[in-house]
């Protein structure tokens, strides 16, 4: 639980907002972000004349996009020419350092779970609010708990968004969240439409993906240790490449899957793992001498210059050689891989 002195100062902080004002929350828009922008906009219900939820970056996975549709989160892209129209700032599940939009905008108001600022980072003014507590497995939890003490009742729609961004930011609890998270979980469970969170979890392929679905299959290889390789040439974005290696991850018997696309000139390999070996070191391995690579024991990614294939060589031959020949006790070791 949060500690009742921080939720009395909160309640305090809140107290004094004024009505007249137009807050901006700002965000880097994921799950968890959304969410927590979301529930913020529901305590400020009532105590300002409007909250906006502004993002910074674009959002292009499915589940991004199904939740902000099927939840119907008011959010719109930020441009710096919109600072005007707001009287006060607020970031949810991010921190002023963490990204140069956000650099001088005078926050009043920061809520996070990342890691504490470094001590050279500007120092949060004393008439702001700021939490940032990396105990907590999501903000999303630290918005649940702050529902909770001010006794709000969140609607069908917040539960169901701020257990998404739980779910997220835990890799449902298989990769991080605590007893903290875990109580947000099981108090928003009773608030949540599971229908639609069902819906949203599902949505992990864009319907223009499809075409590339079909080529995956038919470029698949075998590699080495049960393993494959799948080839696509140009995509849009490398989320289409995570979201064919994470579908070859569901194929029983499969123990690792590298699949690799054209990003602008850039070759990128999106590596999954069953955790039987070290996904990250084999994606060292193979490309730690063309460009950036690693990871850790079930994901692992390397992105190079496609100018560091060779002109008469196809990229797809170019992977594939380096992944059936590269010998893993020729990786670097840890501390020095990308
Ligand atoms: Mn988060």
């Amino acid at each position: 639980m949060i500690s009742s002195d921080y939720v009395t100062r909160f309640r305090q902080w809140r107290n004094g907002l004024d009505k007249t004002d137009r807050w901006c929350v700002m965000i880097n828009a994921d799950p968890d972000a959304l969410a927590s922008a979301l529930a913020l906009k529901r305590i400020f219900h009532n105590r300002a004349h409007s909250m906006e939820i502004l993002r910074i970056n674009e959002v292009t996975r499915p589940d991004n996009l199904a939740m902000i549709r099927d939840l119907r989160i008011p959010v719109k892209p930020w441009s710096p020419e919109k600072s005007a129209a707001f009287s006060h700032f607020a970031i949810v599940d991010s921190q002023p350092h963490h990204n140069r939009l956000f650099e001088d905008i005078p926050f009043s108001l920061v809520i996070d779970h990342h890691p504490l600022p470094p001590e050279d980072a500007r120092p949060c003014p004393p008439e702001a609010f700021c939490f940032v507590r990396p105990e907590f497995g999501a903000t999303s939890t630290i918005m649940a708990h702050f529902l909770n003490s001010l006794r709000i009742r969140p609607t069908p729609r917040l539960a169901t968004a701020l257990l998404y961004g739980i779910r997220t930011d835990t890799a449902t609890f298989e990769r991080g969240g605590g007893d903290k998270d875990l109580r947000a979980w099981q108090w928003l469970f009773r608030f949540a439409d599971l229908n639609l969170l069902r819906r949203i979890i599902r949505s992990e392929y864009l319907r223009e993906w499809l075409p590339a679905f079909s080529q995956a299959f038919r470029s698949l290889r075998d590699c080495r240790g049960g393993g494959v390789y799948v080839s696509l040439h140009h995509v849009k974005s490398a989320d289409l490449l995570v979201g064919i290696a994470d579908f070859f991850t569901k194929v029983q018997d499969l123990r690792w899957v590298a699949v690799s696309g054209i990003v602008d000139k850039n070759v990128v390999v999106i590596f999954r793992g069953d955790g039987g070996r070290d996904i990250g070191r084999l994606a060292d391995a193979c490309f730690h001498d063309v460009g950036t690579a690693g990871g850790h024991k079930m994901m692992g990614r390397a992105e190079f210059p496609l100018a560091a294939v060779p002109q008469d060589v196809k990229p797809a031959d170019f992977i594939l050689l380096r992944l059936q020949n590269r010998k893993l006790r020729h990786v670097r070791p840890r501390d020095q891989s990308a």
